[in-house]
């Protein structure tokens, strides 16, 4: 078996660790006193020839590049991929991609994509989801999203979509936000961004977790065989937790409660041993169909349904590692759509032309020069052997008299390669030379329609709220108008709930829908489970400290992440019985935005005091309103109660043991053991992630 560590044991040469180790300069010599720069005198002005100081400082002073123009703010992952079988060998030469027996090291580096460095990671956006395989024959980078279309047709309008939606340029605000004039001036006048619009208003834009979402190749590409006949191609990656997000509300808050709060969700599951999956897969198209669509293939703004071309798996990703150092790794990392192996071509999808110019000329402006692909993070494990020298950071010492080919003076080495070559993609291309986007790229609305008319009642309110919180944010009246009036062709329905929102006239006219769904575009029906949801559970002094060990256990076997939060204080609680309860989070410290869901054990003096504690009660009241299951048990409900809770739902009376409604898990009458079935009801629906069946609206939180 190939080993999947080669990346690892590679990067094993350059990873520092300087435990035990005595303070040095950088050239190594010994330093005692780095507290104070040399002066002339106890009062009197630095000396020049203090090199310790210079080097410390002038280090510092250059020690940030420029951030990525887009999708600055990332968090990285390693990890490896295997193919389940080597079905796909028909089509592909890629080794990786076919061979079951070849595991191969990665990382992953997932983003936002408008905000800097600094900013939120719950902002409503797209994610990016790069992928760098350090294959045998070489690195391959499926630099992708978590939706699989794109806002434009043609890369040379990436500029002027990219300078739309970021922060406006007069004041730079706001920042990670598509809510504000200038994206929607542009959106309006630039119709095949619609279908784009959609997803992004859609929650597909607020993933609950970098786990839980898909990913996609976005572009077609090309598989080519051994022959040299290609396959057209669209990557997927579907998470196996399922997908599942967050509601517009939670992301606002988190934003201010925890900005990192993906970044750290990917970073503690790994930590914890819960490392993510996905799986791979690819709908196949023979080039004989290229023309077999309603839509051009070569157009980023149209998907294939899966319910005319299925996604067949293809292996499976596991995320394991964390990085050492987020700047030389997650930062450093150089994604280049370019960077393919043999087996995997390009299509002439003008979108997928412009990134293969773009990445590699970002990198040499975001890495300083020309040797990139020595930094240890984007090192392919298969040989490297060129002819490429000098320039800024040349890391190696290359040998010999030449450095060209063809020559005699080294054997003509580096040779030119016979086997396992990357060959271009063999096809005839001629045609007038001209600057017009295709006939075949003009319907920018039926895919708009599609998704629309995929989603379940929730995801359409959903849909629609978020236009009108976007709209709603424009200050001018006629890109708000210009907007709707280009709804209008996506539903009417569509259009004047929107209009609605913002208190103006529904347009006139529109095209009918044309009633075709898609429910793979639905998040409806997505697999989930309990495993790696963080529960709260709220307690205070008094508290029935057997329910909690048990709510604990039960919760931890399911593989939930249950944190018992202290009301009152940090520490310890006192349990009814006498016991201690461990705390692990002051509830002062946390919100309920961070949790999947919150229990409230019973115990009377504890109930009393969480009932009497406005943070508690709103805690409970939030989970609730953001649809996540709420548990309490005996003098528990009475937090419930004051939350608002316990009117929207039956609750036990006595004799019953355990009530079970909407995502609201009640017991009574537990005498100090909890039910059978309470904590399995609330992983239950834990894994459903959310319950959309409240009403919400009247929860005070
Ligand atoms: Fe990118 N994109 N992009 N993009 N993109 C960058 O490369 C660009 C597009 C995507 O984690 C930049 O290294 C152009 C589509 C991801 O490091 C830059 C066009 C898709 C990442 C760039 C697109 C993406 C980037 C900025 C239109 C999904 C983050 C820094 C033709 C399929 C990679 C960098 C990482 C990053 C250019 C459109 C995904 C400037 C010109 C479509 C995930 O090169």
């Amino acid at each position: 078996m190939a080993n999947g560590d080669a990346k690892h044991e590679q990067l094993d040469g350059v990873r520092a660790d300087l435990t035990d180790t005595e303070l040095t300069t950088q050239q190594g010599v010994r330093v005692d006193h780095t507290d104070d720069s040399l002066q002339a005198g106890e009062r009197g002005p630095t000396l020049l020839e203090d090199f310790h100081f210079r080097e410390k400082v002038t280090h510092f002073d250059h020690e940030r590049i420029p951030e990525r123009v887009v999708h600055a703010r990332g968090a990285g992952a390693y990890g490896h991929f295997q193919p389940y079988d080597g079905w796909l060998g028909e089509h592909t030469v890629a080794k990786f991609l076919t061979d079951p027996n070849v595991r191969t090291p990665l990382f992953v580096r997932f983003s936002t994509v408008a905000g800097s460095r600094g900013s939120a990671d719950t902002v409503r956006d797209v994610r990016g989801f790069a992928t760098k395989f350090y294959t045998e024959q070489g690195n391959y980078d499926l630099v992708g999203n978590n939706m699989p279309v794109f806002f434009i047709q043609d890369g040379i309008k990436f500029p002027d979509f990219v300078h739309a939606v970021k922060p406006e340029p007069h004041n730079e605000i706001p920042q990670a936000a598509s809510a504000h004039d200038t994206l929607w001036d542009f959106v309006s006048l630039q119709p095949e961004t619609l279908h784009m619009i959609m997803w992004l208003m859609s929650d597909r834009a607020l993933p609950r977790s970098y786990r839980m979402m898909q990913g996609f190749g976005v572009h077609t590409f090309r598989l080519v065989n051994a022959q040299g006949e290609g396959t057209f191609v669209k990557f997927h990656w579907k998470p196996l937790l399922g997908s599942h997000s967050l509601v517009w509300d939670e992301c606002q808050k988190i934003a201010g409660a925890d900005a990192d709060f993906n970044r750290r969700d990917l970073w503690d599951a790994i930590e914890a041993g819960q490392y993510p999956e996905w799986e791979l897969g690819v709908q196949l198209v023979d080039e004989s169909d290229e023309f077999a669509f309603d839509f051009d293939l070569l157009d980023a703004t149209k998907i294939i349904p899966e319910e005319q071309v299925p996604v067949r798996p293809v292996g499976k990703m596991v995320l394991d590692r964390n990085p050492d150092n987020f700047f030389a790794e997650t930062e450093q990392v150089a994604f280049h759509t370019a960077n393919v192996v043999p087996g995997i071509d390009f299509t002439n999808d003008p979108l997928l032309q412009a990134r293969n110019f773009s990445y590699l000329d970002t990198q040499l402006i975001r890495l300083g020069g020309p040797n990139f692909a020595q930094i240890p993070i984007n090192r392919p494990v298969a040989e490297v052997s060129t002819n490429q020298r000098d320039g800024y950071g040349q890391q190696r010492i290359h040998r010999g008299q030449t450095s060209y080919t063809p020559n005699s003076l080294s054997g003509g080495c580096p040779a030119i390669a016979d086997t396992e070559v990357f060959r271009h993609y063999q096809t005839r291309v001629d045609g007038d030379k001209i600057r017009r986007r295709s006939e075949s790229f003009t319907d920018h609305y039926s895919q708009a329609t599609l998704f629309w008319n995929s989603q379940s009642d929730w995801e359409k309110d959903h849909i629609v709220d978020a236009f009108r919180f976007e709209l709603g944010k424009v200050g001018h009246q006629h890109v708000r108008e210009r907007v709707l009036a280009e709804l209008v062709h996506v539903d009417p329905d569509l259009a004047v709930a929107v209009a609605h929102g913002l208190g103006l006239e529904p347009p006139q006219g529109g095209t009918e829908n044309h009633g075709r769904s898609s429910p793979a575009l639905s998040l409806a029906n997505s697999p989930g489970s309990a495993a790696t949801r963080k529960v709260a559970v709220l307690v205070a002094d008094g508290v029935d400290a057997t329910e909690v060990e048990q709510i604990r256990r039960e919760l931890t076997d399911r593989g939930a992440v249950p944190e018992v939060l202290g009301a009152s204080h940090d520490g310890r609680a006192r349990g009814a019985d006498g016991s201690d309860v461990e705390i692990d989070v002051a509830a002062r410290t946390a919100m309920s935005v961070v949790y999947d869901g919150v229990i409230v054990p019973g115990g009377a003096e504890s109930a009393r005091a969480l009932a009497a504690d406005g943070h508690a009660v709103h805690f409970v009241a939030e989970t609730y309103k953001h649809h996540k299951p709420v548990a309490a048990s005996d003098e528990g409900l009475e937090v419930l109660r004051r939350a608002g809770i316990t009117e929207q739902v039956s609750t036990p009376t006595d004799g019953d043991g355990l009530v079970v409604e909407r995502g609201v898990v009640l017991a009574a009458n537990t005498g100090g053991a909890l039910p059978d079935g309470f904590v399995e009801e609330f992983a239950t629906a834990l894994g459903k992630h959310r319950v959309w069946d409240r009403d919400t609206a009247v929860i005070p939180a």
